[in-house]
């Protein structure tokens, strides 16, 4: 017997949220092993076997052990084509991967709980200027991707077209961590229109951090 999928996330998590979404889109089941992030369980020594940075996610899948959300949905792509995750033609590949990598590459890795946490614990930074960080870098990254998306010919129903790419992967669940830190969508209104056609989908819906069995 195959060893099960195993999805090393915590609800809360976006980039965990990214491959919830993938693996629900190519219809491959997993379980789950939680890993709660705000009690540092994420640092315990078995947990550090499996993914040295002490990040989630980490996925076992076909007796692999990957980390990096990025990696992974290119795992899945490669060794689960349909539906792709990516268009076919070299230059849409390359926007599609330009507006994912805007969201996982710039606006997430400043926004981490390991960096809010420094802010916090380290430079004693009180509450409200934590979160003007954290909008800010977002607001930023934001601002770029609605300008990108709202201008081009090729953007859809989605961030490329009409079926669900990386990209929109990658969007929605920083969307949803915007609202959860009450940020002013407002500015943004073809990431808003994109997130909930995607939120309709139902691997989107069964991904969101309300859905999980974790959820607090
Ligand atoms: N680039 C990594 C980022 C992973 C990451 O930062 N995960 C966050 C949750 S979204 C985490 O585990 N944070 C724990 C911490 O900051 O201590 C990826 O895409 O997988």
């Amino acid at each position: 017997m195959n060893a099960p999928t195993i999805l090393h996330g915590y609800f809360r998590s976006s980039a965990s949220f990214r491959v919830r979404i993938a693996l629900n889109l190519k219809r491959i089941a997993y379980e789950d092993a939680f890993h709660h992030l705000r009690r540092g369980e994420q640092r315990e020594p078995h947990y550090l076997e499996l993914n040295h940075q002490g990040l989630v996610p980490t996925l076992e899948i076909d007796g692999q052990i990957l980390v990096q959300s990025l990696s992974i949905l290119d795992y899945l792509d490669e060794t689960r084509p349909d539906p792709p995750l990516l268009p076919a033609a070299p230059a849409a590949r390359a926007r599609v991967r330009g507006l994912a990598q805007i969201v996982a590459c710039d606006i997430h890795p400043i926004d981490n709980l390991r960096v809010l946490n420094y802010l916090r614990k380290t430079l004693l930074q009180p509450e409200d200027a934590v979160r003007n960080w954290y909008n800010l870098w977002i607001a930023d990254g934001f601002g770029a991707i609605e300008a990108m998306l709202a201008r081009s010919p090729e953007t859809g129903r989605f961030c490329h077209g009409d079926n669900v790419t990386m990209a929109d992967i990658c969007l929605v669940p920083q969307v949803i961590n915007a609202r959860n830190f009450d940020l002013d969508m407002t500015p943004f209104p073809t990431l808003q229109r994109i997130s909930n056609a995607a939120l309709a989908l139902p691997a989107f819906d069964r991904a969101i951090p309300s859905n999980q069995k974790d959820f607090e």
